[in-house]
């Protein structure tokens, strides 16, 4: 099966837009640095990757009559958020566990932004005190029973969509997007950078890119910084996945361990838990190019860009290790991920 063998729900306005962050360029001195922008990806409560990821979930769903669609992130989850929206589009419910992944005691944290528009779709939202981690949760396999138990239809979509069978699929379809925007603009991106934590988004992009050299396209490199800070786990978990989406759609080889390319260095003291580099990458983003990045993971994957690309002695963090790393002559397409609505949370960082 080719990825365009698959079904796909439309949720997204179609090809994300990409576009030059010229002014950050010139202040690294180094790259060129572009922009895929998943954060205005659809008009379903301000969209993001899920948005996308779910476009392949759907069709599933829909054929399997359930009527709840139950899903578990963190108090500020973006992909909890974004179940509701479909959800909501769909016309069934969502029931959500939102567990305490962050450590972070700003009194509205579990109120405003990501969770407020989760609510305000009609939600129902169910708070839990355990702490952070990607795998599966008995929270969420409790939840589920619960609606099962009310006579409900579930339908489990695990944290991230990741751990699903079809949870990569919307990131391979996003590689041979780039591909085709790449012929329109006559660019050639040989570096993505991406966010890396539940791992689907990342292992997507690798078994398409795959696909597309396989199919006699040029090599390039796709980066994930981790914003995990459990970088172990986002390696395998990525790495499972990434296998099982070039399974499905038959690019006839196993992804290779140097193509699972999971960069630790920006993730900051925890997840959720910003740093300096990740407030950095945030203020200088949003001064330079009027573009709006989160605490939680696209100020941490910016962070990492800023290291790679800028020069030593020039416009990366201060004594960040790896400046540099990605050559002049390179072109570098940042994936931004969504999640600003989180910010709502961490107006004491500012
Ligand atoms: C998230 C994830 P993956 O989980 O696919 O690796 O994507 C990382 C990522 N950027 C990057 C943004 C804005 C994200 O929301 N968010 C999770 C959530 O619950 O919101 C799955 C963790």
């Amino acid at each position: 099966m080719a990825i365009t063998d698959f079904e796909r729900y439309p949720l997204t306005f179609g090809p994300s837009p990409v576009h030059e962050l010229k002014r950050l360029s010139d202040r690294l001195g180094g790259a060129q640095v572009w922009a895929k922008r998943e954060d205005v990806n659809s008009g379903l409560a301000f969209g993001g990757n899920k948005t996308r990821k779910l476009e392949y979930i759907v069709p599933d769903i829909l054929a399997s009559g359930a009527d709840t669609l139950v899903s578990i992130g963190g108090y500020q989850s973006n992909h909890t958020r974004q179940v509701a929206a479909v959800a909501a589009h769909l016309g069934l419910k969502s029931r959500l566990v939102q567990e305490r992944w962050v450590d972070w005691d700003d009194p509205v944290n579990d109120k405003v932004g990501n969770i407020e528009l989760s609510r305000i779709m009609g939600a129902d939202v169910h708070l839990d005190s355990a702490g952070f981690d990607i795998g599966i949760r008995s929270s969420w396999e409790n939840a589920i029973a619960e609606v099962e138990a009310a006579g409900g239809k579930p339908y489990p979509i695990p944290a991230g969509a990741s751990e699903h069978r079809f949870g990569a699929l919307g990131f391979v379809n996003w590689a041979y997007e780039v591909a085709a925007q790449e012929k329109d603009l006559g660019v050639f991106f040989d570096t993505i950078v991406v966010c890396t934590v539940t791992g689907s988004t990342h292992a997507g992009m690798i078994a398409g890119f795959a696909a597309l050299e396989a199919a006699g396209g040029p090599k390039r490199k796709v980066i994930g910084i981790d914003a995990s800070a459990t970088l172990d786990k986002p390696r395998a978990q990525a790495r499972r996945i990434a296998d099982h989406a070039a399974d499905l759609i038959g690019l006839g080889r196993e992804i290779t361990d140097d193509e699972v390319d999971i960069r630790p260095g920006w993730e900051g003291p925890a997840y959720g838990i910003p740093d300096e580099s990740t407030v950095n990458a945030i203020r200088t983003t949003a001064e330079l190019e009027g573009v709006i990045l989160d605490p939680v993971y696209e100020g941490k994957s910016m962070a990492g860009l800023l290291d790679l690309v800028g020069q030593p002695g020039g416009g990366g963090r201060a004594g960040g290790g790896g400046q540099g790393a990605i050559a002049k002559d390179s072109t570098v397409l940042y994936a931004h991920l969504g999640g600003q609505l989180a910010l709502n949370a961490y107006s004491s960082i500012f």
